[in-house]
């Protein structure tokens, strides 16, 4: 395992509330990740921002008589807020309206012209005679000219993924008309030139998901497109050359590069030699299946085009979008759960268990549902968890006073218990390399349900031989869970923790602690209470109703 770690998820607009969509294929797993690096002794750093510039932003600000810095400025406290609400750790949340990161997206596009890899041309832009406005990206819809899908963004189909060069039977987006066509001079950047570079880089690392390479490089295969990267609108990063006054990137050519100008200034300012740090480490970019085009060929095209001055990623791990109540999420349909409101109803560790259950690593998608939400909390993370930490403590406090007690000589099942405990970190460790979240999850679950069994079948309440032993083994695969929860359920873990009546923070152990027999004969636990209060099936028929989604 490399030892230093760079984490990053894509970056949400500053846009609207965070909901659960979001959180489901990239924050929480970006989450879960770093935790779980940081506890392995990985100086892992988690980086976040706001994507603060593009059409819709600025259209939205203007609507609502804000400036688009104040408006961004706006979401860009609230989303972080959310977040941290969830207890999403981010080392670092900044913005791509930066002032290193504008710098930093000027800087590279030079490098880009200078190499050669950008050219100007004049291209036809959609105009609405009705709107009185130009029509980049979102605002014209159409036909796909690729897989043929109707009602398409002009700059992103979601049906085939691909970003359509010129969308067919093209219509206004906000009126509806078909707009005319203006004159106008764009910078392209040769994407082209890429094509078997990335095609090489995609072969070589064996890191990336099998499937998304493949379904890239079929891209490649079929011809690469140049890339429109400028736009003649007022809020974006201002294109650093004469000629080309009043014109900014396109969004999705300056975000990205807040990955690197974001980790920079973090570590910069922590005293560590920040493009060091980025080229000698791990780097992970966490994101949702429908933005994969833009970081496995725009992205690694761009650090190409600057002879890889910033290393290319290690880990894109892609997963597929989040469905409600089996339906698409849609924010204009009013189809969605925001995160904020979840939260005023559950605690965030009961959001973060479902969602990394039900979540695979794969660009396959997943489903909330309100049923399952509340069967699964009750069953496994009351059912189950709970359930045997409040019986280890409450019995070890009832009859032992809460102080853990002498053990005897094992018998079989004891080794058998006392070998699980030792395996731990190894078995959901690996799991968690893979980036299987969702198994890893279970693996702990599976502990939890052996340790269940196991003091149900030593029956310690008839207090025979081998009760110590129970006690002792039982208290001490708590506190393993405790660790093995903390990446995962960090509120929980640390309440476990203190329950055990142990000091500090978890976060502050390694991960191979989870493996010891921490806890020794004569140690005093602390309170013992329900750790979980149950999901009520009335509760939740109101909320169904309340919180949407509402059609
Ligand atoms: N702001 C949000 C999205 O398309 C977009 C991600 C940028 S990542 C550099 O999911
Ligand atoms: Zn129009």
């Amino acid at each position: 395992m490399n030892k230093k770690a760079i984490i990053t998820s894509a970056l949400p607009y500053a846009n609207g509330e965070i909901h659960l969509g979001h959180v489901a294929s990239t924050y929480l797993p970006a989450d879960v990740t770093t935790r779980f690096l940081k506890l392995n002794g990985v100086e892992a750093y988690y980086v976040c921002a706001t994507d603060d510039y593009g059409t819709p932003i600025l259209l939205q600000s203007e609507k609502e008589g804000k400036t688009p810095a104040e408006y961004v400025a706006h979401w860009n406290k609230r989303d972080y807020e959310d977040f941290t609400a969830l207890n999403i750790g981010f080392d670092y949340f900044y913005k791509t309206s930066s002032s290193e990161n504008i710098a930093f997206v000027q800087d590279v596009f030079q490098k880009l012209n200078d190499a050669g890899h950008i050219y100007e041309k004049e291209i036809i832009q959609f105009y609405c005679n009705n709107d009185k406005k130009f029509l980049p990206d979102r605002y014209v819809k159409g036909t796909c000219p690729d897989c043929k899908a109707e009602d398409q963004y002009s700059d992103l189909c979601e049906s085939c993924g691909r970003v359509p060069e010129e969308i067919i039977n093209p219509k206004c987006s906000i009126c509806g008309q078909p707009p005319t066509k203006e004159k106008t001079k764009h910078y392209f950047f040769k994407l082209k030139n890429f094509g078997d570079s990335i095609f090489k880089w995609l072969d070589e690392n064996e890191h990336l998901q099998k499937d998304v390479k493949k379904y890239v490089q079929n891209w490649i295969k079929s011809g690469l497109i140049d890339w429109d990267i400028t736009r003649d609108i007022s809020w974006g990063v201002p294109v650093p050359l004469d000629a080309a006054e009043g014109k900014v990137f396109y969004g999705w050519f300056d975000n990205h590069l807040a990955y690197i100008s974001t980790a920079i200034k973090f570590l910069n300012d922590k005293g560590i030699d920040g493009k060091e740090f980025w080229n000698s480490a791990d780097i992970y970019h966490f994101i949702g299946k429908d933005i994969v085009y833009h970081h496995f060929l725009f992205l690694p095209a761009m650090r190409l085009g600057i002879n890889s001055e910033y290393k290319l990623p290690d880990y894109i791990p892609t997963r597929g979008h989040l469905t409600l109540q089996a339906k698409k999420i849609s924010k204009s349909r009013n189809w969605y759960i925001g995160l904020k409101d979840f939260l005023k109803n559950y605690r965030a560790d009961y959001l973060r268990y479902y969602l990394i259950s039900i979540n695979p690593y794969s660009q396959d998608d997943l489903n909330f549902d309100w049923n399952d939400f509340a069967t699964r909390i009750n069953s496994e993370l009351i059912g189950n968890l709970g359930n045997f930490v409040n019986r280890a403590l409450g019995f070890t406090k009832k009859t032992f006073d809460g102080i853990v007690p002498e053990t005897e000589s094992f018998d079989e099942k004891d080794t058998e218990a006392e070998q699980k405990i030792k395996s731990l970190a190894t078995d959901v460790g690996l799991l968690l390399e893979q980036n299987h979240l969702d198994r890893a999850l279970k693996k702990v679950m599976e502990f939890s349900s052996f340790f269940n069994q196991y003091f149900q079948h030593k029956e310690p309440w008839k207090k025979g031989p081998g009760t110590a032993n129970c006690v002792f083994l039982s208290v001490n695969a708590a506190r393993s869970m405790a660790i093995a929860l903390f990446s995962f359920l960090p509120e929980s873990a640390q309440k476990i923790w203190e329950q055990l009546g142990l000091s500090g923070k978890i976060d502050e152990l390694t991960w191979s602690d989870m493996s010891e027999l921490g806890i020794p004969s004569g140690h005093v636990l602390g309170n013992a209470s329900p750790l979980f209060a149950k999901v009520e099936a009335s509760d939740i028929e109101i909320l169904k109703k309340q919180l949407g989604p509402s059609e």
